[in-house]
């Protein structure tokens, strides 16, 4: 069975460390442990980097070898083409997830290119949307 793969962008190895009032005090790695949870016998590929160029050659990885993305791609969202392009790529499923409301916050965390690809955007659930995008993509792969 194919993998999904949950990606993790920049500063997001330091969740529930700072700022618990807007992300939280879950750490990634207790994430990593809910989506294995939720995605039950499919497998998880689940990864964190703070490089662009690491977070598109991830992206690459899963053009080959994936079913589906669930992907928080952090402060990339706004600012990054070449994520964007990269997601173009992949046929498969891609859910956009962001632990906190983006569109509550300043305008710059307003317009994010990777949702010109997403299928589906998750916001302001806290790390529980985590699990929330993992089940619904499982749904969207069985559909
Ligand atoms: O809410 C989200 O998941 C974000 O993608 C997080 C990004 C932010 O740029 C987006 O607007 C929304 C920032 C991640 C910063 O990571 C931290 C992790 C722990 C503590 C503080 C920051």
């Amino acid at each position: 069975m194919k993998p999904i793969y949950v990606l993790n962008g920049p500063n997001l190895n330091r969740l529930g460390k700072r700022e618990p009032q807007i992300y939280g005090t879950t750490t990634l790695a207790e994430v990593e442990a809910n989506c294995r949870i939720a995605a039950g016998e499919r497998p998880v590929v689940f990864r964190q980097t703070n490089s662009e160029g690491t977070l598109i050659n991830l992206v690459h990885e899963a053009i080959d070898e994936g079913a589906g993305i669930v992907i928080n791609p952090a402060a990339f969202t706004f600012t990054s083409l070449a994520l964007l392009d990269a997601l173009k790529m992949f046929e498969g499923p891609v859910i956009e997830l962001h632990i906190s409301n983006i569109h509550k916050r300043e305008p710059i965390y307003h317009r994010s290119y990777v949702s010109m690809r997403a299928d589906a955007v998750i916001a302001g659930l806290g790390a529980y949307g985590y699990e929330a995008a993992v089940v619904a993509l499982l749904r969207l792969l069985r559909a």
